[in-house]
């Protein structure tokens, strides 16, 4: 296999040289695969590209992308996938910093894994004997511990620990090859973490190494001060984007949900009793929620047509009618069981309102507005 290990440098002058070099000598004990080196430049001042050049004169192996600025560590790795690719026609893509906090005798052990048919190999420091060091100050350690307990709850992805190791190989035939590197969501750190919701969507045969993430060998940090807040971006946009629909099907239940408390307590305390506030209100909230919902919550499968249009609004009123009149009896037995008091009223409403939404989001998404396949 064709195996291109993408390095990222800015101000690496101290490190790329030594690096490739001890890279050189673990390519050998794989003989049976073709490495490569693709130094991705982010355009140094100190003269990291010169020291890449002098090792290509002796190294057909070794390539150099020249970036015209830095551009944050996604956009250049964007632009190294790529090359990669397109021109190297790599099988297999590794993703390595320059600095020697990936010790780059953990390299074959991530092509092991690509040998034994895993598709995307993470190099993991929150797996069992991997780790981070231990001279972090306590906020790093801290950010990075919860930063990808955070991404694995909101992402649900459970079968990785370590969502912004920068330490991965990834085969290209079926995964990288078919990602959409235009669309890439941050441009620095946190690409990483869209790469790997990305890949595991593709159905990528998913593996963790554990690794021992070292300190910075020589020269100084290029991490940006942003970094958490455009990862915490990142997590927030992959799971809406995801679930679109129901984020704004929730929104528009907590729109229905103050016009319907708001009118059911109003109409309670003058004019009707508390069964039939409940009743009326609903209705009322169950128009607002419909004309939401066609137009903003499910506006991409939105219904065409005039017959359409009436045959979706029939069966919704009838469907959503079925929460409202359950409810409707619930607080009606509540009432007369423990007594016509606002805590007994509210309580029944609310367990009403539970039952509903689980009702409503089924019937909306499965029937009325299914879309077209
Ligand atoms: N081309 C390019 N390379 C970058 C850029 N930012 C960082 N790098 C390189 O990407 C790798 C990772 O960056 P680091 O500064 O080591 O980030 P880090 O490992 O999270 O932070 P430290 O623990 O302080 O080293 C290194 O090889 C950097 O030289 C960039 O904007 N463009
Ligand atoms: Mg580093």
């Amino acid at each position: 296999m064709k195996i291109v290990i993408v390095i990222p440098t800015y101000n690496e002058a101290e490190n790329i040289g030594r690096l490739t070099d001890v890279l050189q000598q673990e390519f050998l004990k794989r003989p049976q695969h073709d490495f490569h080196i693709l130094v991705v430049e982010g355009n140094s001042p100190d003269g990291t590209a010169n020291i890449v050049r002098e090792k290509m004169k002796s190294n057909l192996n070794v390539h150099l992308l020249m970036e015209k600025v830095k551009a944050g560590l996604g956009a250049a790795y964007v632009y190294g996938f790529r090359e990669a690719m397109n021109e190297l026609k790599a099988d297999v893509i590794v993703e390595m910093d320059a600095d020697f906090q990936h010790d780059p005798k953990d390299m074959v052990r991530l092509i092991d894994e690509i040998d034994n048919g895993y598709d995307y190999v993470i190099g993991s420091r929150f797996t069992k004997g991997g780790s981070i060091p231990e001279e972090w100050a306590f906020k790093r350690k801290f950010f990075s511990v919860g930063g990808n307990i955070f991404s694995k709850l909101v992402l649900g992805i459970f079968n990785v620990n370590d969502f912004t190791s920068g330490f991965k190989a990834s085969r290209v035939k079926g995964f990288v090859d078919r990602l959409s590197l235009d669309k890439i969501l941050s441009q620095g750190f946190a690409y990483k973490i869209d790469l790997l919701f990305k890949m595991h969507r593709l159905g990528a045969k998913i593996k963790e190494v554990p690794i021992k993430f070292g300190l910075r060998d020589r020269g100084d940090s290029k991490m940006e001060k942003n970094n958490l807040r455009d990862s915490l971006r990142v997590v927030v946009l992959l799971r809406y984007n995801e679930n679109k629909s129901f984020v704004k099907f929730l929104f528009v239940g907590v729109a229905g949900f103050i016009v319907d408390a708001s009118l059911f307590n109003i109409l309670r305390i003058s004019i009707l009793s508390s069964r039939n506030a409940a009743l009326a209100s609903g209705f009322v909230a169950m128009m607002v929620t419909f004309l939401l919902n066609n137009y903003w919550s499910f506006g991409e499968r939105k219904i065409e047509g005039v017959k359409e249009k009436v045959l979706g609004f029939v069966i919704y009123i009838t469907s959503s009618f079925i929460p409202i009149f359950v409810r409707s009896k619930l607080v009606g037995f509540a009432v007369s069981t423990f007594g016509d008091t606002a805590l007994v009223s509210n309580t029944a409403f609310l367990i009403g309102i539970i039952f509903g939404l689980i009702w409503n989001f089924t019937v909306y998404s499965k029937i009325i507005w299914k879309g077209k396949k």
